[in-house]
This record gives structure tokens, C-alpha cells and sequence, in this order.
């Protein structure tokens, strides 16, 4: 007979688990126990369940990377207990937890799958029943013994997206979340369907490795026009800085200006890492399409493609902490680990 799966609801915080505080109106977190007591639904799940907490829950806004290595630790310790695992997170930030797991968690062969609400578990109208259990369903998906998803996945509002690709784009509605680059991995209707010829492959024989360093001398700059050279160069000298995310336009483009150019090639030249990626929500960067980035792509400035700025900064963060050479450190970034970017 078949075990059932074993699933850890691992609880961050956010607005799934907070209430209002009637005298000041403010959502804040409260108790988990009183947030499984709002779902007695949970006991009818195929799968048997066990919860860990955050001791003192989290908005999301508040989120660092020694939480990031909470999360990380929580899961590396309980990573042959369970089948799967399921992250509450407020929604937020969690693009960029969901993608710095992603990084950390090398070789991962179980799912982790990021939910949330927009709306607390107690109220009427919440999206948050649906979330956790459509995502503790997803957690527990197997086929012949093994788990169907195998990566740090994101949960909200009926589709299954891969985390590393997401990114926040609505603060009111239920359909909070988009990955305009990558199609979403499974949809929730009447059934439950999986892309799975798109989902990221199991690497049976690896076994997974945590990475805990997550290096913080980091910096997202988004160019405006008329953007000076003070403040470019103000930020390129903050002591330690070891990398840049520049937003820059459409497929990559930035100024052709002599003192915009010089001061990155400076950058360059003092061993920080500047990295291109588009402030279009959709397409990929694509340096030297036009005069306005062939430079770029001359100075030695990385491709971010078709990143995320959540996964760049994050992929930023776990590559220093890995102390990558400088060298190799172009060729790295512009590879996908985790397919976060083609
Ligand atoms: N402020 C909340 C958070 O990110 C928002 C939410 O969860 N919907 O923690």
C-alpha cells in the first residue's frame, strides 16, 4: 500500500495569517495554531500534515537573507521527513524568496511551494483558503512513488508558476502575481493540470546542497532619463559594493553619454559586477541591437536575458556568497541554474 505524502507547511507570516487590530485598523500577524483552527478543510487532504513557525511572524516587507537561510535551514532539516514542503509567505516579497531559494537550495528533488492571500484566512471574501490547499495539493503530487514538481515553485490564485520567474504585479487584486517570460507550470480548474514537459527534471543521484551566504554588497539602480552623473557615480562608490543590477529600457538600452559609460567601465575595471536586465515586465535584453547597448556589451557588462530583477538581485547575492571568480563570473550569471532565465 502507498504511504501518504508527508507535507511541511512551513509559516513565514503575511497578510494569509494576520487579523485586524480593532483599535488601530493595522493588519498584524498572529498565531499559526489559530490559523490551521480557520481550515478544519486541511484534515480532508490526501496527505498528512506538520507545521513549523516562525517564532515571531513576519510581514514580508521585513524579509532578509537570515530569513531566507531560516526557511533554507527549516527545510534542510526536515528534507527526508517530507515530500514536500509549502512556504507561507506574505505576497509581498515573495518573488524574491521564491527565488532566492531557488539559488539556495542546489540539487533540490522535492517541491517547495511558495503561497500567501490577499486576504486574511478569517474573512469572507479570503483567496487564502484556495491558495493553501491548492497548494498543499500541489506539494503532494506524485506519480509512481515520485514527486511530479522538483523545484521552488509559487502558488496564487489557480496557476503554479516556477518562483525564480514571478514577479508581484498587483497589490489588489486576487491575480497578484505574473511570469512573463515562462509559462506557468500547472492550472487549477476542475482539474488539476500539470505542464509537465516544462516543469524542471529530478536530479536523482545529486544529493541537495543548502548555501547559506548570501552576500548583501549589492545594489538595484533603475535608469530615468536624466538620471546624473553624481548619483551614478555617488553609488558605484559605496565602500564593498560588489555588483550592480541595472534596470535599464526595452531590450537593454541605456545612454550613450561618455560619463555614463566611463563611470560603469570604471565600475568594471574595480572588480564590481554590473548586470543588464530590462525594465520591461516582458522580453529579454539583447545588447548590441542597438548603438544605446553595444557599448554596454563592449565595457564588459553581464546579460541579465530575460531575468527578473527579483532573480537577478538574488542570483547576485548567492554568486558572491559563493565567491565566483571573477573571471568565470560573467559566464556564470549569463547561465541559467535554475531556470530562472533561457
Ligand atoms: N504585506 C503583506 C505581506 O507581504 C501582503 C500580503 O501578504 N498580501 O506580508
Amino acid at each position: 500500500m502507498q504511504t501518504k505524502p508527508n507535507i511541511l507547511l512551513v509559516y513565514t507570516g503575511g497578510t494569509i495569517g494576520m487579523i485586524k487590530d480593532f483599535e488601530t485598523g493595522v493588519l498584524k500577524a498572529f498565531n499559526f495554531k489559530q490559523l490551521l483552527q480557520k481550515i478544519p478543510e486541511l484534515k480532508h487532504l490526501d496527505c498528512t500534515i506538520e507545521t513549523v513557525s516562525f517564532k515571531k511572524p513576519i510581514d514580508s516587507s521585513n524579509i532578509n537573507p537570515e530569513k531566507w537561510v531560516e526557511i533554507a535551514e527549516i527545510i534542510e532539516g526536515n528534507y527526508t521527513k517530507f515530500d514536500g514542503f509549502v512556504v507561507l509567505h506574505g505576497s509581498d516579497t515573495m518573488s524574491y524568496s521564491a527565488s532566492a531559494l531557488s539559488f539556495m537550495l542546489e540539487n533540490l528533488s522535492k517541491p517547495v511551494v511558495f503561497t500567501g492571500s490577499q486576504l486574511p484566512i478569517g474573512d469572507l471574501r479570503t483567496d487564502a483558503k484556495e491558495n493553501l490547499i491548492t497548494a498543499i495539493q500541489i506539494a503532494s503530487l506524485q506519480e509512481k512513488g515520485k514527486s511530479v514538481i522538483n523545484e521552488v515553485c509559487l502558488y496564487f490564485e489557480y496557476k503554479l508558476y516556477r518562483g525564480n520567474r514571478t514577479t508581484k504585479i498587483n497589490a489588489e487584486h486576487f491575480n497578484a502575481f505574473a511570469s512573463p517570460n515562462y509559462q506557468h507550470l500547472a492550472e487549477s480548474g476542475v482539474h488539476l493540470n500539470v505542464n509537465s514537459n516544462i516543469v524542471l527534471q529530478k536530479k536523482t543521484t545529486k544529493k541537495i546542497v543548502v548555501h547559506k551566504k548570501m552576500n548583501r554588497n549589492v545594489v538595484i539602480v533603475k535608469m530615468f532619463p536624466g538620471i546624473t552623473d553624481s548619483v551614478l557615480s555617488a553609488i558605484i562608490a559605496i565602500p564593498n559594493l560588489k555588483g550592480v543590477i541595472l534596470e535599464t529600457y526595452g531590450s537593454g538600452n541605456a545612454p550613450t553619454d561618455d560619463w555614463f559609460v566611463n563611470t560603469l567601465k570604471k565600475a568594471i575595471n574595480n572588480g564590481i559586477h554590473i548586470i543588464n536586465v530590462t525594465q520591461c515586465s516582458g522580453g529579454s535584453v539583447n545588447m548590441g541591437q542597438y548603438e544605446t547597448s553595444s557599448q554596454l556589451k563592449e565595457i564588459g557588462v553581464i546579460s541579465g536575458k530575460d531575468i527578473t530583477t527579483e532573480a537577478a538581485i538574488t542570483k547576485l547575492m548567492y554568486l558572491l556568497g559563493q565567491n565566483v571568480a571573477g573571471a568565470v563570473f560573467k559566464t556564470i550569471f549569463e547561465t541559467s541554474l535554475r531556470g530562472e532565465m533561457r
